[in-house]
């Protein structure tokens, strides 16, 4: 059997061969369902391309199921898992990033969980798209329960040596990321070392909260930026309409 890019891939590099993306993260630990519906509705209408549900605790069983449902029925952007571990799968999403955290130390979050996970993302259909998953310095929660050996954030081509083995081992996307809330970003020299080795389209997130920031990663080689502070911690729905608006305009320039 050919294994052939899904529906939610698909979309992905189509809208890729137009412009950069931006993908925004709820964590169903921090969202209620009515918020993440509003939320979502509200991410559609301003522009963004799809919307990322997971977290590093928390995010699974009836919650998880809860907030993506309410997402679904709030908008119509496609709903990718962001799983933390095989416990972040819920029937209800589009697809997931079918994610290898290739610096961990520990190979339960290099294979071992997605061996716990792969039956259940066979058994609801959900779209698994593999993706090779780095932890930039500092890491935060993420790098912490994940164990990661977080790569120096001077250090660039220890990231892309890691991105290009994760294309070769057959992944179709790479992650790079600071750590949900990191004071800063990945460096702008390490987005371009890695981008100007790898073929596949490559995602930065972690301490993205404003435009000119956005604007600095999607200049630096970023394809798809990720945020989900700078919108979850909004004070008010209006507060966080303005912040993605400010967000993708420089995305999307
Ligand atoms: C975390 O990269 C994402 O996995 C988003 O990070 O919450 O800092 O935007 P922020």
């Amino acid at each position: 059997m050919k294994l052939k890019p899904g529906r939610v891939e698909s979309y992905i590099h189509e809208k890729l061969e137009k412009e950069k993306l931006h993908f925004v993260l709820l964590d169903p630990d921090d969202v209620l369902p009515e918020e993440a519906s509003k939320i979502a509705r509200m991410c559609e209408e301003v522009g963004a391309d799809a919307i990322m549900v997971g977290g590093s605790t928390g995010a699974e069983g009836e919650v998880l199921d809860e907030v993506v449902r309410a997402i679904k029925e709030g908008s119509s952007l496609p709903v990718i898992l962001f799983p933390g571990s095989h416990g972040g799968i819920t029937r209800y999403a589009d697809a997931i990033f079918f994610m290898s955290l290739l610096n961990s130390r520990n190979p339960f979050f290099i294979t071992g969980a997605q061996a716990l996970g792969a039956f259940t993302v066979k058994r609801y259909g959900i779209e698994p798209i593999p993706m090779a998953y780095l932890i930039i310095e500092p890491g935060e929660t993420v790098g912490w329960v994940g164990d990661a050996k977080p790569i120096p954030r001077h250090k660039p081509k220890i990231a892309a040596a890691y991105a290009l083995a994760g294309q070769y081992l057959g992944m179709r996307l790479v992650y790079l990321e600071a750590g949900s809330g990191a004071p800063e970003h990945v460096p702008p020299e390490m987005i371009r070392v890695v981008k100007s080795v790898i073929d596949v389209p490559l995602i930065v997130g972690g301490g993205i909260r404003s435009g000119e920031q956005a604007k600095t990663v999607v200049k630096a080689g970023a394809d798809i930026i990720v945020t989900g502070t700078a919108i979850e911690k909004a004070g008010s729905l209006e507060e966080a309409r303005r912040k993605l608006e400010g967000l993708i305009k420089g995305v999307k320039r």
